[in-house]
């Protein structure tokens, strides 16, 4: 029998720009999201954009009464920004309203909200002038928190301040994935440097608010390190990579300072950020009260053989390795690899004072489910059931060596709009069905976390 505490949180997570829709209604302003759909709509998966999500804007009491009927006792999701200050300076009204009925409904179904604030969601009068890139996104960031946490600070108790920053600067400055598609590792650079800050800023809005009698965090995709072999080419690759992909954000949330060798690193390859005196306060004094990890897969990595220097990119230090015994999740292309969970805790109890914590994402995306619906109109995803058994048991594991997990959340509660893939790969316990009104229907996956959830546990026969 794997068990946890009777008081963990249970859930499950998404986001606003990925469920709400009504992307331009009640005063909303485009995102960068909505603007990049109108300018290449071809680059989405099946052209469905992101007016076009799960209609959580008008059906947000029906899921919540989902979520109770599953017992879930916690749930994720952002705010939109664009939607609460439309021009980055006037509260808007509806949305106010729409984001206390939805949070007040949450906590009178016994669902505790913890709600993050940016979910790659850029506004696009920010974008023009440079989004995450230009210094004044700090003061707009922090003043949008400080309206959050005053409308509504008195409702919600566990704050986040960004969901996955790494995945905006690799995915927008060194990538194609998020727009504006730049390949430019010292303005990707910049750009972390500026969200980190803006977390920072925003962890310091929360302190000085009236309402700050709740705990404030940030959501990170970690990914552990692992090196193609001993040799010391593979095992320097793997320090560089952990260096740049989790200390350089985990040190910085958690210790209040970036690594000293990575600043080296960053001078040694003329990639160090444009600074202000007085920035380095901010981050000392403005660390988080708790973590939230997504985990979906490792990182494996070799010696790269030919470096560029100064490096180009984060490839200069290490390469990816395609490791031939890998478990695949083959529509998402993601390894499988639930061992990592417990190698996250492990390493947040040894290297970050173990800090409390909870998995705010894991999950599976998978493509054409409708293939194992059943003649009850039940989608059977033992394949998701599978996956969430070995990745918890992994995490019990952790917790009975006293890594100090508060709570799992999978992604997602009802299958969301994933960016450019749209709707391409299915990660709910609940399917959305768009061609008949948005209807949720079932999938096993959701009784069997009722269950799990309902007994603090479950009999594991085990896969690993
Ligand atoms: C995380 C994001 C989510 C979600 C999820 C699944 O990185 O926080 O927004 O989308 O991954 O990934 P994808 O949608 O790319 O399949």
């Amino acid at each position: 029998m794997i068990t946890f505490p009777k008081d963990f949180l249970w859930g499950a997570a998404t986001s606003a720009p990925q469920t709400e829709g009504a992307a331009l209604l009640d005063g909303k302003s485009p995102s960068t999201w909505d603007k990049w759909f109108e300018m290449e709509p071809e680059l989405f998966f099946d052209g469905v954009g992101p007016n076009d999500t799960s209609n959580v804007y008008v059906q947000y009491k029906e899921d919540i009464a989902l979520m109770k009927k599953m017992s879930m006792n916690s749930y994720r999701t952002s705010i939109a920004w664009t939607r609460l200050l439309p021009d980055g300076k006037t509260l808007n009204p509806k949305a106010v309203a729409f984001y206390r009925d939805y949070f007040e409904e949450m906590i009178k179904q016994g669902i505790e909200p913890i709600i993050n604030l940016f979910h790659f969601d850029m506004p696009w009068w920010l974008m023009e002038k440079g989004g995450w890139e230009a210094r004044e996104s700090v003061d707009h960031f922090a003043f949008y928190a400080k309206t959050a946490f005053e409308q509504f600070g008195d409702i919600v108790k566990k704050w986040a301040t960004f969901n996955e920053p790494l995945v905006h600067i690799e995915c927008g400055y060194m990538g194609d994935a998020h727009y504006p598609k730049v390949h430019d590792f010292k303005r990707a650079i910049q750009v972390g440097y500026h969200t980190l800050l803006a977390h920072a800023a925003a962890v310091k809005a929360y302190k000085e608010s009236s309402q700050n009698d709740g705990e404030i965090g940030i959501i990170l995709n970690l990914s552990p390190v692992y090196a193609k072999s001993e040799e010391p080419a593979d095992q320097e690759a793997r320090h560089k990579a952990d260096l740049i992909y989790i200390r350089s954000f985990v040190d910085t949330v958690v210790h209040g300072y970036f690594p000293q060798e990575f600043i080296d690193l960053l001078e040694e390859n003329q990639l160090l950020p444009e600074t202000q005196a007085g920035d380095r306060t901010i981050f000392e004094e403005n660390t988080v009260d708790f973590l939230g990890v997504n985990y979906y897969q490792p990182l494996r990595v070799q010696a790269v053989e030919n470096p560029r220097f100064p490096a180009q990119s984060p490839g200069d230090f290490a390469r990816y390795y395609d490791w031939p015994e890998k478990r695949i999740n083959p529509h998402r292309g993601w390894e499988i690899y639930p061992e990592g969970m417990y190698d996250i805790a492990m390493r947040l109890k040894k290297d970050y004072y173990n800090i409390p914590w909870y998995v705010s994402e894991n999950g599976m995306g998978v493509e054409g489910e409708e293939q194992f619906l059943d003649a009850q109109g039940v989608i059977q995803d033992d394949y998701r059931i599978a996956f969430l058994e070995d990745h918890l048991a992994m995490l019990a594991k952790a917790m009975q060596e006293g890594s100090q997990c508060f709570g799992y959340h999978m992604w997602t509660f009802v299958d969301c709009w994933s960016w450019l893939n749209a709707y391409k790969n299915r990660y709910g316990f609940y399917r959305l069905n768009r061609e008949q009104n948005y209807a949720r229907s079932d999938k096993a996956s959701s009784y069997w976390m009722k269950q799990v959830i309902e007994q603090s546990g479950f009999e594991y026969g085990g896969h690993l």
